[in-house]
């Protein structure tokens, strides 16, 4: 029996696109289900299949997963190259996934994630701009440390870079003060066939939800 990730709408579902992300690049089968947000079935439908009454969810036989980093190590177990070789280094990358699961409040709320949306001009608190520069900090240092093994976080792809893909989008939807080292991240995620499925995907996506929307166009 394969297994089912249930998502939510792809314009919008940060949360949906890190371990959507990671089985992809892991060449991970798995069916799709999405559950669009704010229709009236939308909270039954979730709830239908999520105990935390969230997407995503992993459905594989008896077992379900709902939690984006938990299910991302479902599939570390099953394709350890998702995390990094070293022992070490899976440590860092645990941290910054970490990180990036609880934290990123302000960049949460006032950037929220929406493929459709191009240069929007937003006015960042105080504290969005202290994130932003926090994850700069993070992708700079890696990236000095790692280069010569490739274009991700730690040379080659890791749950880390999935952690970190709905920040990408976001820095193409908002325009915000960026470094080039952050530049040259997106645009390895912009020249990546299994993250442009997803962004061709979202770009289909006909739902607005009001909600959701941030920034001027
Ligand atoms: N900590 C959870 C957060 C999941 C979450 O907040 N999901 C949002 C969508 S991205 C959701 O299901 N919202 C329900 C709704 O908007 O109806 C995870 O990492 O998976």
């Amino acid at each position: 029996m394969s297994m089912t990730l249930y998502l939510g709408t792809k314009n919008y579902s940060s949360w949906s696109l890190r371990p959507w992300l990671a089985a992809r690049k892991a060449a991970i089968k798995f069916d799709e289900i999405i559950i669009d947000f704010d229709q009236p079935d939308t909270k039954s439908r979730i709830l239908e299949v999520s105990p935390s009454g969230k997407v995503p969810v992993l459905i594989h036989k008896e077992l379900k997963i709902w939690d984006s980093l938990a299910i991302c190590e479902y599939f570390a177990e099953i394709e350890p190259q998702l995390w990094p070789e070293q022992s070490d280094l899976r440590a860092i990358a645990r941290s910054v996934s970490a990180e990036m699961h609880s934290g990123f409040m302000a960049i949460r709320n006032e950037m929220g994630m929406n493929v459709k949306a191009k240069h929007r001009k937003v006015t960042l608190t105080n504290q969005a701009q202290e994130e932003l520069l926090r994850i700069d900090q993070i992708w700079t240092g890696l990236r000095q440390q790692y280069h010569a093994q490739g274009n991700w976080l730690f040379g080659k792809f890791s749950i880390a870079d999935a952690m970190f893909a709905p920040v990408v989008i976001r820095l193409k939807a908002y325009t915000v003060k960026t470094s080039p080292t952050m530049q040259a991240y997106v645009e390895t995620f912009y020249n990546d066939s299994a993250f442009l499925e997803w962004i061709n995907d979202a770009e289909q996506d006909t739902l607005i939800v009001p909600r959701l929307e941030c920034g001027q166009v």
